[in-house]
């Protein structure tokens, strides 16, 4: 699938659109070959982590609007409160972030042992980080006037950080953008999506014309039926013409499976899959894919958010990013006065310190060899088996399981005494002998070199956990094949979460279902205030339908009674989706079981 989409995407740049009868008029439509791709990916694959900056107007009202709170992240606020665009407007007059310094961002990234910086030209809000020749609506017509994107381009290349540009598709204020948002006054009337798309390839072609060789695109906002497929492809196409090496990432055409980042089967164009604050649990297998995450709970700045992940947490999921291939991109959201805040920066500060000792535990490396650890994670390079350590042995003994290798050396990174550490066969496993303390309480990394390339015996991913046992139906959520926007599985809770949207689903397929009648139970979660949303649960041709009840909260499991079914033998779908009434989210679904009939 991935040789086809880069085929797309290369056909997009070199040729006319894929599958498109080549139009676009450029006749040479050359295949990038996986070669040519590799090298154009290779700095990117190297990097491993890199920051994420949300900044722009939505920093002034910070979460708040008329005195009041508003919820949601904060470069949302225009649309949460919401506010209208001739509200919003005067906000422009009210920019001047004197205390914005590039070189301080891009060094606090830098010493975070961050390799590259994605920062917002425009967010979903229309607003032009940069002096825009097509719009007023930009950094130009505000007090501050300075050229940010210029700033922060020149700044990456004085530190040799690569340089990445967001920018959404979906506009907010341009008037020829489409679809209006349902509150708005604003008249669709004379809007011309086409004139739109003329107008976001000008400012596209500006953010890659203006500040020389860009790294990386990183599109968003591509969710709206406005946006197509063939406008996405050709997007890339050009934006590919302008710079050949430039990476895209998969949210500039339509094959994003929403919150969960990875393509949906098919040919979409972008170099990488995007999946948002969580890493999947199995990694993207076969694609490039980078998780993108905030340190508290909001992308643009709100002063009120002060649910600050813990350094531990951010090394921990820098550790297990990498551990399944993937890159890391991690956010902060300046003040309207041009400062990260303190609490990001001591975060950064503290993640740097780590990376000073264990980088070339990240840097790159691959997904490490092995299905599952229960002590922490691993990446590999060559021969070299970086163990992450999370949960350090109280007996001193370090057991790898399944490793068939012998073990030609083990080092300890950061141990003080810089020796080697012995390693001893036990059956399949290989037990390392390691210090009492480990050397950083987040993640210890034990460098282990074995003889030849490494083999274990359990390198598949935990086979699925459904199905039929003892004439009981099993459907765990971990297995769920998940359809729609924000659904995902939450590992700490091994249950699905963020139903945050009505169109989203959860479906099963078990095979040799004995024929029968079966009580279907659900254990379910779902908080007080949210109970109350219509479910339905389509099982083989039936549907059971159920009021989601409240258990207490998010993390109240029990288990709910929906009602009874007749199937067939053979294999057996379950669906689960809203239906009809729906409050916040529907629920957090941990397993559906059917149980024979007495
Ligand atoms: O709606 C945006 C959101 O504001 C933020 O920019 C994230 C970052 O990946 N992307 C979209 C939500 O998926």
């Amino acid at each position: 699938m991935l040789r086809r989409a880069l085929a797309v995407l290369a056909a997009v740049v070199l040729g006319g659109c894929a599958g498109s009868g080549g139009g676009g008029g450029v006749p040479d439509a050359r295949v990038e070959t996986p070669e040519e791709h590799a090298a154009r990916m290779a700095w990117w694959r190297e990097a491993r982590f890199g920051m994420f900056i949300h900044w722009g107007l939505y920093a002034i009202p910070a979460g708040q609007w008329d005195g009041k709170k508003v919820g949601g992240t904060g470069e949302w606020i225009q649309t949460n409160a919401p506010i209208q665009v001739a509200d919003y407007e005067p906000l422009r007059d009210r920019f001047n972030p004197v205390l914005f310094d590039a070189d301080a961002w891009v060094l606090a990234a830098k010493r975070a042992g961050m390799k590259y910086v994605v920062i917002t030209t425009k967010h979903h809000d229309g607003f032009a980080l940069f002096d825009s020749k097509v719009s007023d609506w930009d950094i130009a017509s505000t007090p501050f006037k300075r050229d940010i994107m210029g700033e922060i381009a020149e700044a990456c290349r004085r530190h040799g950080m690569r340089i990445g540009w967001y920018h959404s598709i979906m506009d907010w204020h341009h008037p020829d953008y489409l679809p209006r948002r349902k509150w708005e006054v604003r008249s669709a009337e004379g809007a011309d999506f086409e004139r739109f798309c003329e107008y976001l390839k000008a400012q596209v072609s500006e953010i890659m014309r203006a500040y020389g060789p860009i790294d990386v695109l990183w599109f968003d906002g591509e969710w709206e039926g406005t946006w197509t497929h063939e406008r996405g492809v050709e997007l890339a196409r050009h934006c590919r013409g302008l710079n050949p090496s430039v990476i895209i990432n998969n949210r500039v055409d339509k094959g994003r499976n929403d919150m969960a980042g990875l393509d949906k089967p098919g040919e979409w164009a972008g170099d990488f899959g995007t999946p948002e604050q969580e890493v999947p649990a199995r990694g993207l297998p076969g694609m490039d894919w980078e998780s993108c995450m905030t340190m508290n709970d909001t992308w643009g700045y709100r002063s009120d958010d002060h649910n600050w992940k813990s350094t531990t947490t951010l090394i921990r999921t820098l550790c297990e990013t990498a551990s399944k291939g993937g890159n890391f991109l991690l956010n902060v959201g300046p003040t309207a006065d041009g400062l990260v805040p303190e609490a990001s920066l001591e975060r950064l500060a503290e993640m740097g310190r780590w990376m000073d000792v264990n980088g070339q535990a990240i840097y790159g490396t691959r997904a490490g060899p092995f299905g599952k650890l229960p002590w922490g994670r691993c990446t590999q390079k060559g021969d070299d088996l970086y163990l992450m350590v999370f949960d350090w042995p109280a007996d001193g003994r370090l057991v790898v399981p399944g490793l068939l290798n012998d073990v030609k050396s083990v080092q300890i990174l950061g141990e003080r005494t810089k020796r080697l550490w012995p390693a001893q066969r036990e059956g399949e496993d290989v037990a390392v002998t390691v210090p009492a303390q480990p050397v950083h309480a987040a993640a210890t990394v034990v460098k282990l070199t074995t003889v030849g390339k490494p083999s274990v015996v359990n390198d598949e991913p935990p086979a699925p956990k459904s199905g039929v046992k003892a004439g009981v139906v099993e459907l765990i959520a971990t297995d769920a094949v998940l359809d729609g926007p924000n659904i995902r599985y939450e590992e700490k809770r091994a249950a699905l979460g963020y139903w945050t949207d009505a169109t989203a689903s959860a479906a099963w397929k078990v095979a040799d279902v004995p024929a029968g009648t079966y009580d279907v139970v659900a254990e379910l979660a779902c908080k007080d205030s949210t109970a109350g949303s219509e479910a339905v649960f389509t099982v083989g041709g039936e549907e059971l339908r159920l009021t989601v009840p409240a258990t207490g909260d998010w993390g109240d499991f029990r288990e709910v009674r929906v009602g009874k079914v007749t199937v067939p033998a053979g294999t057996l779908s379950v669906r689960v989706a809203a239906s009809g009434a729906f409050k916040e989210a529907l629920m957090n679904l941990r397993r559906v079981r059917l149980s024979p009939s007495k």
